[in-house]
C-alpha cells in the first residue's frame, strides 16, 4: 500500500501530472489540465481531490473536511479517518429532519463506486471530532484515509479562510510547494 501510494506522488510530482490527471477525472473539469486542488493524491484506482477544510478558532471542536474521490476501480467504502490532531474522524450525512438541516454518521461508511463521489458542504463530509489545536488558514492538516478495499490514503487537507468553498488550486509546476 506505502509503496503504491508513493509511487503515485511521485506520479504527481512530475511534469506529467496535468496528462495523468485529465485521464483520471471527468471532462467536465477542464481546468484541471492547468491547475489541480491542492493535496489531490492518487491511490491505486482512487483519486482524492482537493481535501479541504475550514479555519477553526479554537480547540475541543470539529471541523468538517470536503473533498471528491475520482474511483476508476471497483466499488470502495470510506469507512473512517485518523490523525495526530484530532480524536477521531467519521463520515457524515446532512439529513433534513423536519424542515432543520442536521447531521449523523453515515452507518457502515460512505460508498464510494465506480466514477465521482463528492463530499460537500450540506452532503457529505468528513466529521473531525476532538481537534486539539486551532486549524489555522494556509497550513495543512494530516488525515489518513481508511477505505475498506484500498486501505489507508495519507492526504494533507488544505485549511482555508472561513467562507471558502474549496481547496486552493495549484498549477502542476507549483505543486510541491503548495503541498
Ligand atoms: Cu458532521
Amino acid at each position: 500500500m506505502t509503496r503504491r501510494l508513493s509511487s503515485a506522488r511521485r506520479l504527481l510530482a512530475a511534469s506529467a501530472l496535468a496528462v495523468g490527471l485529465s485521464a483520471a477525472l471527468p471532462a467536465t473539469r477542464p481546468a484541471f489540465a492547468d491547475a489541480v486542488p491542492a493535496g489531490t493524491v492518487v491511490a491505486g484506482p482512487l483519486t482524492v481531490v482537493g481535501p479541504w477544510t475550514r479555519a477553526t478558532a479554537g480547540a475541543g471542536r470539529t471541523s468538517a473536511v470536503y473533498f471528491s474521490i475520482v474511483n476508476t476501480g471497483p466499488a470502495d467504502t470510506l469507512l473512517s479517518a485518523t490523525g495526530d490532531d484530532f480524536a477521531m474522524g467519521e463520515v457524515h450525512e446532512h439529513v433534513n429532519d423536519g424542515g432543520i438541516m442536521r447531521m449523523r454518521p453515515v452507518e457502515g461508511g460512505l460508498p464510494v463506486p465506480a466514477g465521482t463521489t463528492e463530499l460537500k458542504p450540506g452532503g457529505y463530509h468528513l466529521m473531525l471530532v476532538g481537534l486539539k489545536a486551532a486549524l489555522k488558514p494556509g497550513e495543512t492538516l494530516p488525515v489518513i484515509l481508511h477505505f475498506e478495499k484500498e486501505g489507508d490514503v495519507p492526504v494533507m487537507v488544505s485549511i482555508t479562510a472561513m467562507g471558502a468553498t474549496g481547496a486552493p488550486m495549484v498549477t502542476p509546476t507549483e505543486g510541491g510547494k503548495a503541498n
